[in-house]
């Protein structure tokens, strides 16, 4: 008998989040287990065996081992949504959200990250270049945005699920979403904070996050 896929999570990672919002979209449990990055319990034997890349999300659906939050995410729609409305089956509209997804991954992802890491390996402020960095990605999401009320279409799909925690946390963190700059994706910003579980599912963890951030900074400072 199969049993509930097992999603290795820190709730503080937008990955993670995206994940448990799909889930939570096409109305599917999963066995939630935090792994907590900071005191190392993602760099356990038995961890790394399971993925050598030692990231969070990873999934285990009944012994099928997947990682990286876009990956987990369409697979999980392909084999439980009841529907393809979240991840269209049309080849076309796939691409297109594939597309949107790998900008999540490869180039959203990457810019945060790259901001975090500055304040985790012992810095105060974000280099001026990596702030800049997250701009130009808010102008080219101006342009997917320019005729589309969502990241593919005029539907929510996954691709707005796997961007709404980094954008959310890109904003909050180093870069804000402003009206004047960025009105589409602020309007977009706007409208995803208005699904029904944004306020129980992002918002906490968007503040988490940055005090997260905060403390560390607060501690480089003071060395
Ligand atoms: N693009 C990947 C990023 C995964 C990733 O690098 N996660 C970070 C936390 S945000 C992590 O697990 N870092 C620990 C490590 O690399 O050892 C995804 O969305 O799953």
């Amino acid at each position: 008998m199969s049993s509930k896929p097992i999603l290795y999570e820190m709730d503080i990672t937008p990955g993670s989040r995206a994940v448990k919002m799909v889930a939570r979209v096409i109305g599917l449990n999963l066995d939630i287990v935090a792994i907590d990055l900071f005191a190392g319990e993602h760099l356990t034997e038995a961890f790394i065996k399971m993925n050598p890349q030692h990231t969070v999300p990873t999934l285990n659906d009944n012994g099928n081992i997947i990682w990286e939050s876009s990956v987990i995410c369409t697979y999980l729609i392909d084999k439980y949504a009841k529907n393809d409305e979240l991840y269209p089956k049309d080849l076309y509209e796939r691409a297109k959200c594939n597309q949107r997804l790998h900008f999540s991954d490869g180039i959203l992802y990457q810019r945060l990250r790259n901001c975090s890491m500055c304040i985790y390996a012992g810095g105060t402020e974000v280099p001026d270049k990596d702030i800049k960095n997250i701009q130009d990605a808010y102008e080219l999401m101006e342009t997917f945005l320019a005729t589309d009320s969502y990241l593919v279409g005029d539907r929510l799909t996954v691709a707005d699920l796997c961007a709404i925690g980094l954008i959310g946390s890109t904003h909050e963190l180093y870069a804000p979403v402003t009206a004047n700059k960025y009105p589409k994706l602020l309007n977009w910003f706007d409208r995803m904070k208005s699904l029904p579980f944004y306020d129980e599912m992002e918002a906490p963890f968007v503040i988490k996050y940055k005090n997260v951030v905060e403390s560390i900074r607060a501690k480089n400072s003071n060395k």
